[in-house]
């Protein structure tokens, strides 16, 4: 049988109830002993890695799991963790896990309590996924395949909640099977074993009649990269545009589209906090690439090499 290694991190799926409500307090063993017909899949190792409110993962935490998950001697890895940063922490992995084995990450959007809980299914669906699936890394929720790069959180409770809005999950569980399209994954960009932080890149949401008074605070507070979710296409009022010109005299500066799909433009419209000026003015389009990922991604290009982020990215967002 295959062998397959699971790490818990915390999460609803991991949640009990107490008098003050419902906090991470499972570990692995129990999560993996709740799910029946496990041990018919595979011969599972089960590791508590640790026991929080997926809020508080760090960019520490996610780093040493993937050097862990490298050097696990197993056919495939399993995270099950909260689901608020799942979207996130999977795409961090998919940045910098350079291990042969498919990491699959997973959670639940309930309580073990509640009734319909989704932990069990989700936990032997990740398993199966990670028995089954070649290599790379993938979310796996209700049932769906989806790629890190494209998947958000997009309801507070549905068990439908994550969705890839542009290009639909790449593959689902159907009858104990995996059916997993054909994709190309991003190839990890990797990061150095000595790295113990990320350079800290602001992510600031556009909006009407948004004032700039953040906006000119970010080089100050020390940020090294800023992300900013413009409107529509990919615009800007006439103020942002111009704090966005001398933000980006000094950092990077990616603007992505707040929409929920499609890619920003970038030789449509003209006028002035349009993308044709933007860019003009030193800012760099973001392509389909979401805020939050661009926000974790322009961190990881800006980790060593920092002077060819813009190749590496325009490389990134061509192949994306
Ligand atoms: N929001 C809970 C969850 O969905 C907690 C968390 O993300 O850790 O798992």
């Amino acid at each position: 049988m295959p062998k397959i290694q699971v790490y818990a991190l915390g999460g609803t799926i991991a949640m009990t109830p107490t008098a003050s409500g419902m906090v991470p307090s499972l570990g692995a063993a129990e999560l993996v002993a709740a799910v029946p017909g496990l041990g018919e899949l595979a011969d599972i190792s089960a590791e508590t890695f640790a026991t929080i409110a997926s809020a508080n993962l760090s960019f520490l935490q996610i780093k040493a799991l993937c050097e862990k998950a490298s050097l696990a001697q197993c056919d495939g890895i399993v995270v099950t963790q909260g689901t608020d940063t799942l979207e996130e922490t999977s795409f961090l992995a998919s940045l910098i896990y350079t291990g042969d084995a498919p990491l699959i990450f997973t959670g639940a959007m309930r309580t073990p309590e509640q009734l319909g809980a989704d932990g069990p299914s989700n936990i032997y669906n990740a398993v199966l996924a990670a028995c089954d699936a070649e290599g790379g890394v993938y979310v796996v929720m209700n049932g769906e395949v989806h790629d890190p790069w494209q998947v958000a959180k997009s309801h507070t409770s549905s068990l439908a909640s994550f969705r890839s809005e542009d290009r639909g999950p790449v593959g689902h569980i159907s009858e104990g099977a995996l059916y997993l399209e054909v994709h190309e994954q991003q190839i990890p960009i990797g990061i150095g074993a000595a790295v113990t932080e990320l350079p800290p890149v602001a992510l600031l949401p556009a909006g009407a009649e948004f004032d700039i008074r953040i906006l000119e605070q970010v080089v100050g507070l020390g940020y090294k990269g800023l992300v900013i979710e413009a409107l529509g296409a990919g615009h800007l009022s006439e103020a942002w545009a111009d704090a966005a010109e001398t933000i980006a005299k000094t950092i990077p500066v990616i603007f992505t589209s707040r929409c929920a799909s499609g890619p920003v433009f970038e030789n449509t419209y003209g006028y002035k906090g349009a993308e044709i000026d933007l860019i003009e003015r030193g800012l760099m389009p973001g392509g389909n690439i979401k805020s939050r990922k661009a926000r974790l991604l322009l961190s990881v290009l800006l980790t060593d090499n920092a002077l060819d982020w813009e190749s590496r990215f325009l490389a990134i967002k061509a192949s994306f």
